[in-house]
C-alpha cells in the first residue's frame, strides 16, 4: 500500500459498508443509523453507505437523488452497464446520509465465477446451499468491483473503506489481492465462533484461548463462514472491535489483535428539563397499566401504584442473551418477595421475537373486556352527570339539594352486572401473549414452567412474555418499543455473550435504570467509567468470576433492593441515569471512529503524514488535522487529562493486552440539590 500513488487524505472519501444500511436486522442497523449524524456532520458528500438492496425496506426508508459526484456517476454507470442495478438516495434519518444499495440478485450470474475465484484467490470455500454465504459473497464482489472503479475514477483524494461484520467481509481480502487503492477498516460486532461456542453449553471464557477453532467451526458446519471472517480481519489495515471483551475473544478467535475498540454509541436527545422525561415515564407507564388491566382482568388485585415494570428484550438468543438467568432469578425474587411480606408487585416483560402462529384469544379477550367495562362505566358516568345535572336545575331554593338516589338506573345496574360476570375467568392470566408455534419446546416457557412462575394470586412476580418486538399498531400491547422502555421501572439484560449491548444503553439515556453483566461490552465500559455506578442506576451481575449461582443470586438481590426503594428514591435515581447520557452520545464516541480513519490512512499513506516517528498509537492526538472535529464532547463536566472515550476503551497499539492505567478516573457531575428540581418530587 505505501507505493500507492500520493492522494489527498485531507481531503478523503468515507464508505461504510454492511448489509444493515436502511435495512432493520440487528444492532448494526442502530451503529449506522445513530452514527449517521455525527458522520454526516464531519463528511457531509463524501460519506456514502454501501448496502446490498433490499427492496421492501429501501422502499420506505430511501429517497432516490441523482449522484453529483462524478467518480460515483461514472463507476454506477458502468456497473448498471454490466446488469447489476443499483440505487442511490438519501437515508431518510437524521443526518439523511447518502446510501447505495445493490441489487445482489443481478448479480447472481458471475456467482459460480466468484466462488472459485475467492477459492484461489484468498483460499475460502463455500458450501452450494448456504444462502446467507452466497449473499455474502455476491456482495463482497459487487463492493470490490465498485471500490475498483471508484478509485479508478477518482485519483486525486484517498478513499477510506470501513466494513461491519463478516456479511460485508468478503471484499477486504479482495481489495488486499487486487491491490486496490484504497485504505480499510473491518469492524466486528461479535464473533461467529463467540456466539455459537457460547449458546453452546462451554465455558467459554476460560478457555477462550484453547480451543482448536478450525475443528470448533468444522463441527458446527460454519468452517467457510468463519474464513470469511478470519479472512476480512487478517486483510483489513486497521482492525477494531465494540469493546474490550470482544477484543479479547477476537484476538484468540480470529487470531488477530485489534488496532482499536470503537464503542457503540447513541445519537442523544436532550429534553431541556428534567421534569419532561419524568413525565414521559408517567404517561408511557399508564400505557403499559392499560394493558396489564386487561392482561390480568380478574385478578387485579395488585395495587399500579405499587406495582413495578421490569423488562428484558433483543433477539432470541435463550443463553446468550441471559433469559435463563432473568427468569431463575425472578423465580428467586418471587420468594423473598413473598417471604418477607412485600406489597409491592413486580411484572416482568419478556419482549423476544419467536416463532408464533396469531395472538392469543385469552389475550384478546383480557385488552376487549377491560375496554368494554371502561365504555359502561363511561356510558354510566355520563348518565349519572345528566341526571345530577337535571335534578339541579330543578331544584328550588327552601328544597334540600339532590341526592344521589336512583342515580344508577335499572338498566346501568344490569349493564355494570354483565360487565362484572365477563370478568370472572377460571384459568390464571396467560403467560404468553400470542400462540407458539413450539409452545411445549420453547426454551422460554420451559424455564417459566419449571420455576412455576404461573402467575398466581399470591405471586409477587407477574411473567408477560410478549415474543413479537413492540409497535403501536398491535391491539393487545399497542405502544412502540422507546415509549414502552420509557414507561418501565428497570431493563435486565443478564447476558452471558453480549459484545456490546444496545439495549441497556438505550436503557440509560432514556433515563430507565437498568441491570447488564460483566460479560457485556456495555457493562464493562460502564463499570470501568463510573465508580459508583448503582447510585446511577447502572447494576453490573458479575458472571465472570462469580458461579452461576451466586450470579443469580446476586440479580435477585439488585431486583429486591429496587423493590424496597420509594417512589422518591426511583425519580432521583432516573434524575441520575438520565445525567449519564451524554457519556454515550455519538459526539463522544464517535472520536474513536475518527482515530480509527487516521490510523488507516496512516498506514496506507505514510508519506502524507509528516511524522518521522514510528507508526502513532491509536491514542495519539493527531498531529495532521485530517477531519472537522466532532462537537466537544457535554458533560461529565470535570474531566482529567483525558481525550476521547477511546482512552478508556481502545487497545493500544504494541501493548501486551489491556492495563488499568488505560483507565482514567473519570468524575461525575455533582448530585444536583434537591431544591434545584424543576418539579414537585410527588410521594
Ligand atoms: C415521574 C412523574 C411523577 C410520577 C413518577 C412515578 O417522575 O413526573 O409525577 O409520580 O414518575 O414514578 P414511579 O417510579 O412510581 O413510576
Ligand atoms: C451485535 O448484535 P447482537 O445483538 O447480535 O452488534 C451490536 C452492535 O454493535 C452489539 O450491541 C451486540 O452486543 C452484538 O450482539
Amino acid at each position: 500500500m505505501s507505493q500507492a500513488p500520493r492522494r489527498d487524505v485531507r481531503n478523503h472519501v468515507l464508505f461504510e459498508v454492511a448489509t444493515e444500511v436502511a435495512n432493520r436486522v440487528g444492532g448494526i442497523y442502530s451503529v449506522l443509523k445513530s452514527k449517521a449524524q455525527v458522520t454526516t456532520a464531519e463528511y457531509g458528500s463524501n460519506y456514502t453507505m454501501l448496502g446490498p438492496l433490499n427492496r421492501a425496506s429501501a422502499a420506505v426508508e430511501v429517497e432516490e437523488i441523482v449522484p453529483k459526484d462524478q467518480a460515483m456517476v461514472a463507476t454506477i454507470k458502468s456497473m448498471n452497464d454490466r446488469g447489476i442495478k443499483t440505487l442511490y438516495g438519501r437515508w431518510l434519518i437524521d443526518g439523511a446520509p447518502r446510501v447505495l444499495l445493490f441489487d445482489t440478485g443481478t448479480g447472481y450470474y458471475k456467482l459460480d465465477e466468484w466462488k472459485g475465484d475467492l477459492w484461489s484467490t484468498a483460499g475460502i470455500p463455500s458450501p452450494p446451499d448456504d444462502h446467507e454465504t452466497n449473499e455474502a459473497i455476491v456482495f463482497g464482489y459487487l463492493i470490490a468491483w465498485f471500490l475498483g472503479e471508484y478509485v479508478y475514477h477518482e485519483k486525486e483524494r484517498a478513499v477510506i473503506a470501513q466494513f461491519h461484520e463478516w456479511l460485508s467481509g468478503v471484499a477486504l481480502p479482495l481489495c488486499k489481492k487486487r491491490k486496490i487503492d484504497v485504505t480499510t477498516i473491518f469492524t466486528t460486532h461479535a464473533t461467529l465462533l463467540g456466539r455459537y461456542l457460547c449458546a453452546g453449553s462451554v465455558d467459554f471464557y476460560n478457555n477462550l484461548q484453547y480451543f482448536d477453532v478450525d475443528a470448533e467451526a468444522g463441527k458446527r458446519g460454519i468452517y467457510h463462514r468463519y474464513c470469511i471472517e478470519r479472512g476480512a480481519a487478517h486483510a483489513a489495515d486497521v482492525f477494531t472491535t465494540v469493546s474490550h471483551i470482544t477484543a479479547y475473544e477476537s484476538e484468540h478467535l480470529l487470531k488477530r489483535k485489534p488496532d482499536g475498540v470503537l464503542p457503540n454509541g447513541l445519537n442523544v436527545k436532550k429534553f431541556s428539563a428534567t421534569h419532561e422525561f419524568q413525565n414521559l415515564h408517567q404517561t408511557n407507564k399508564e400505557r403499559i397499566n392499560d394493558f396489564v388491566r386487561g392482561h390480568f382482568y380478574g385478578h387485579n388485585d395488585f395495587d399500579p401504584d405499587k406495582t413495578l415494570y421490569f423488562f428484558t428484550a433483543g433477539r432470541y438468543e435463550y443463553r446468550n442473551k441471559g433469559v435463563d438467568m432473568f427468569i431463575e432469578s425472578l423465580a428467586r425474587l418471587n420468594h423473598r418477595m413473598k417471604s418477607s411480606g412485600s406489597d409491592m408487585t413486580v411484572v416482568a416483560f419478556i419482549i423476544m421475537p419467536a416463532q408464533t402462529t396469531s395472538l392469543a384469544v385469552e389475550a384478546l379477550k383480557g385488552q376487549a373486556v377491560i375496554k368494554s367495562l371502561h365504555d359502561t362505566v363511561g356510558h354510566i358516568e355520563r348518565n349519572i352527570g345528566k341526571k345530577l345535572f337535571e335534578r339541579s336545575l330543578a331544584w328550588r331554593d327552601g328544597q334540600p339539594p339532590p341526592d344521589d338516589k336512583d342515580l344508577l338506573s335499572a338498566q346501568d345496574k344490569v349493564m355494570l352486572r354483565r360487565r362484572l360476570f365477563a370478568m370472572k375467568r377460571m384459568n390464571l392470566p396467560p403467560i404468553v401473549t400470542h400462540n407458539m408455534v413450539n409452545d411445549s419446546e420453547d426454551p422460554i416457557l420451559n424455564q417459566i414452567r419449571r420455576c412455576q412462575l404461573f402467575n398466581q394470586p399470591s405471586d409477587r412476580v407477574k411473567v408477560v412474555f410478549h415474543p413479537e418486538f413492540l409497535n403501536s399498531a398491535n391491539p393487545v400491547l399497542p405502544i412502540d418499543y422507546d415509549d414502552f422502555v420509557r414507561g418501565t421501572h428497570m431493563g435486565i439484560f443478564s447476558s452471558y455473550y453480549e459484545p456490546w449491548g444496545y439495549t441497556p444503553a438505550e436503557c440509560t439515556v432514556m433515563g430507565v435504570p437498568s441491570i447488564t453483566t460483566n460479560l457485556s461490552g456495555f457493562g464493562c465500559y460502564m463499570e470501568e467509567l463510573i465508580e459508583n455506578a448503582q447510585d446511577y442506576g447502572i447494576y453490573i451481575v458479575d458472571r465472570r468470576l462469580k458461579g452461576v449461582d451466586d450470579s443469580v443470586n446476586q440479580l435477585t438481590e439488585y431486583m429486591f433492593d429496587f423493590t424496597r426503594k420509594s417512589k422518591r428514591q426511583r425519580i432521583n435515581q432516573r434524575n441520575r441515569t438520565e445525567r449519564l447520557s451524554d457519556l454515550l452520545d455519538w459526539k463522544r464516541m464517535g472520536m474513536e471512529y475518527v482515530k480509527a480513519r487516521q490510523l488507516a490512512l496512516r498506514r496506507a499513506y505514510p508519506d502524507s503524514f509528516s511524522t518521522t516517528d514510528d507508526e502513532p498509537s491509536f491514542f495519539d492526538a493527531p498531529d495532521a488535522k485530517i477531519s472537522r472535529p466532532l462537537s466537544a464532547p457535554g458533560s461529565p463536566r470535570e474531566r482529567s487529562g483525558m481525550m476521547t472515550p477511546g482512552d478508556f476503551a481502545s487497545l493500544q497499539e504494541g501493548r501486551e493486552g489491556l492495563s488499568t492505567e488505560d483507565y482514567i478516573a473519570w468524575k461525575l457531575p455533582e448530585e444536583e440539590e434537591e431544591a434545584d428540581y424543576p418539579f414537585p418530587l410527588t410521594l
